[in-house]
């Protein structure tokens, strides 16, 4: 197996559960902002996230949830209008410290830190969005802890493309098969795996469990901690938390 030049996370759902009490009240609350009577409740949400992106989602919703809606001429204007006033209110729900980071991530991020391995982000939100968590939950000098990052409209096609994990990878001046990607959706790993990242660890959560993750090495519940070991899909518990001896073995 290849050495491992980098490591490479997906943000929402990764680093940390950021959609259903980030991404979807700052959804609401720009909605409400401008005097809509949409609501997005968790169910609706997890049926929503099957698009990726912000703006995206919005015309999906209107598209497959909300016929009856009389868009304005200008659906694009509208549209982004909507979507700035929501990254407003999801970066203030950052600063208010809302949402951690999830179990044994800092402790990765660290590790990789202490050994001299790049870490990079390969995301399909905002980039304020990413600096907005990151500096929230470990530090404000955090963001430079990232070698790459990758976010939002920087590609043109959002997952499941491969593009973001492309421009990443080019960025790093590697190749899929020197790098691990941490993802925590089937969209995610299809974008990782079509971008010829074959070495692939996903956590789940309570909106991407039972997607297909055919493709990932490896499918647990959290990256876990020494005294919280993570659970295989398979229901078998890990005999250590996801580190770098592991991830060496992939
Ligand atoms: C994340 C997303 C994003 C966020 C919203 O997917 O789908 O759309 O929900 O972000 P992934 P924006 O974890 O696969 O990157 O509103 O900033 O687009
Ligand atoms: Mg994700």
């Amino acid at each position: 197996m290849a050495a491992i030049d980098a490591l490479i996370f997906d943000v929402d759902g990764t680093l940390a559960d950021t959609e259903r009490d980030g991404h979807r009240v700052a959804f609401n609350r720009a909605f409400a902002d401008a005097g809509l009577d949409w609501d997005w409740d968790a169910d609706l949400y997890g049926k929503l996230l099957s698009v990726t992106g912000g703006k995206e989602r919005i015309k999906h919703y209107l598209r497959e949830f909300n016929q009856a809606f009389e868009a304005p001429d200008d659906l694009d204007a509208f549209v982004a209008g909507l979507h700035a006033a929501k990254t407003a209110h999801y970066k203030a729900l950052m600063n208010e410290g809302r949402v951690p980071l999830r179990p044994g991530v800092e402790r990765l991020l660290q590790e990789a830190r202490t050994a001299g391995i790049p870490l990079a982000i390969a995301t399909t939100t905002t980039m304020d969005n990413v600096t907005s968590l990151i500096e929230n939950t470990l530090g404000s000098d955090a963001i430079g802890w990232f070698a790459e990052i990758g976010a939002g409209d920087i590609v043109p096609r959002k997952k499941p493309a491969p593009d973001i994990y492309d421009w990443v990878l080019q960025r790093l001046g590697t190749s899929g098969d020197r790098v691990v990607a941490f993802e925590d959706s089937g969209h995610g790993v299809t974008s990782a795996a079509d971008a010829g990242i074959d070495r692939i660890v996903v956590t789940t959560n309570d909106y991407t469990q039972g997607q297909d993750f055919s493709r990932a090495s490896l499918v647990l519940d959290q990256l876990g901690e020494p005294g919280a070991l993570p659970y295989a899909a398979t229901g078998t518990r890990l005999d250590r938390p996801v580190d770098l001896d592991l991830l060496a073995t992939l």
